[in-house]
């Protein structure tokens, strides 16, 4: 059986999983799941027999349904060894899953589509509240990257591989796009992003080569 990925084109959490297999050169099955809020498949009953905490992605293998980016991550580091997604050297392999995890549990979780959604539902705020609300926690956590990672090593930020740090940052780097964050104050996670914009295992894993047409 072929793997599925419960994925949304633009879900940053998903785009990690994309990036990851296809460094992997792991084949997989694509599914949609729109979290458009027009659509909002995500909290359908049917896709919470998939995954209940009804986010995406989750991972349907030949042994179970699987959920949480950043712990299927592992999974896949764990399953396949080539190419490896962690330097070699405990601290750098440390230093690689802080940074991943400074954007996976300090900066994506405070701006997703249900923290926005009850920001403005229940607490009333406009569009500009929420667009002052998503710039503050990606600068407050890019300007804490930005400062703590010295680029005088590899040709990436560990090494001389993409590592889960860049898996973390490339689909963060899309958001912070996406919502018109001047990105220039950080000028070494912009070199880095850029760098691994010309992979192709990357290319292939960006919301616009996966938009479904
Ligand atoms: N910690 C989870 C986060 C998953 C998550 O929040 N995904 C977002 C899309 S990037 C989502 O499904 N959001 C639905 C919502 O906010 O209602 C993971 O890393 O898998």
């Amino acid at each position: 059986m072929r793997m599925r990925l419960y994925d949304y084109w633009r879900s940053s959490a998903a785009y990690r999983l994309r990036i990851a297999f296809n460094l992997k050169q792991v084949d997989i099955d694509l599914e949609e799941v729109d979290l458009h809020p027009a659509v909002r498949a995500h909290l359908s009953e049917p896709y919470a027999g998939i995954n209940p905490q009804r986010r995406v992605p989750a991972l349907a293998t030949e042994t179970g349904l699987f959920n949480q980016s950043m712990a299927i991550l592992e999974w896949i580091e764990e399953t396949w060894a080539d190419p490896p997604l962690l330097p070699r050297d405990p601290d750098m392999r440390l230093r690689s899953r802080a940074f991943a995890q400074t954007v996976a549990c300090d900066i994506h979780p405070l701006n997703t589509p249900a923290v926005l959604g009850e920001l403005r539902h229940r607490f009333g705020a406009d569009q500009a509240d929420l667009d002052a609300w998503y710039g503050h926690w990606i600068c407050r956590g890019f300007g804490a990257l930005e400062t703590e990672i010295s680029l005088s090593g590899g040709s990436f930020l560990f090494g001389d591989q993409p590592s889960f740090a860049e898996i973390a940052l490339v689909p963060q780097m899309y958001n912070a796009r996406r919502f018109k964050i001047d990105v220039s104050a950080f000028p070494k996670l912009v070199e880095i992003d850029a760098a691994c914009q010309q992979l192709p295992a990357f290319r292939a894993a960006a919301p616009d080569a996966v938009r479904p047409s």
